[in-house]
């Protein structure tokens, strides 16, 4: 009986290897193009600015420790100068913490997005202009508790801010 079982695996096993042995060339480089885009994100979240002010309408959201998030900030501004960015911290919201984000982003200017160079910085979407949509694929941290979130076009760092909740059960 156990003779059969481990033959029974062993042929599951070739015939495994023979599927994907077979054609490597283009399957390979198609799939691993519709995983980078829809098989590997655990949550979307989406955030969008209050208005034209410098404000996110969406303050809050939460994730399970360690999921795949993609994170889309869809710019609904209508003001030309409402530019805005999220930069999610690995560090709990405070206004230090986002004071030094904040004017470190405009000491490193528009040739870097606004985004410095600091290890409080998880993650970034790009800077967005009104009307565009932007997103960052990231992963949650596995310590649970409150993460800061910020925008860092110059000026916006005082309001424009909000909490990401890491909790075993997000809402
Ligand atoms: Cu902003």
């Amino acid at each position: 009986m156990r003779n059969l079982l481990l033959v029974f695996v062993m042929s599951i096993a070739l015939i495994g290897c023979g599927g994907s042995g077979d054609d490597t060339g283009s399957s390979a480089s198609a799939s691993s193009e519709s995983e980078t885009a829809s098989t590997s994100v655990d949550r979307t979240v989406t955030i969008t600015p209050e208005g034209n002010q410098m404000r996110y309408a969406e303050t809050e959201f939460s994730v399970a420790p360690g999921e795949t998030i993609r994170l889309v900030f869809d710019n609904t501004a209508t003001a030309p100068s409402m530019q805005h960015n999220v930069v999610v911290l690995n560090e709990p919201p405070s206004r230090d913490v986002f004071q030094r984000i904040g004017e470190g982003g405009m000491t490193a200017g528009s040739a870097n997005a606004y985004v410095p160079d600091d290890e409080a910085i998880l993650a970034y979407t790009p800077m967005s202009q009104p009307g565009e949509k932007v997103e960052v694929v990231f992963t949650a941290p596995e310590e649970t508790g409150e993460y800061g979130y910020v925008c860092t076009f110059p000026g916006h760092w005082a309001t424009m801010t909000g909490t990401m909740r890491v909790t075993d059960s997000p809402a």
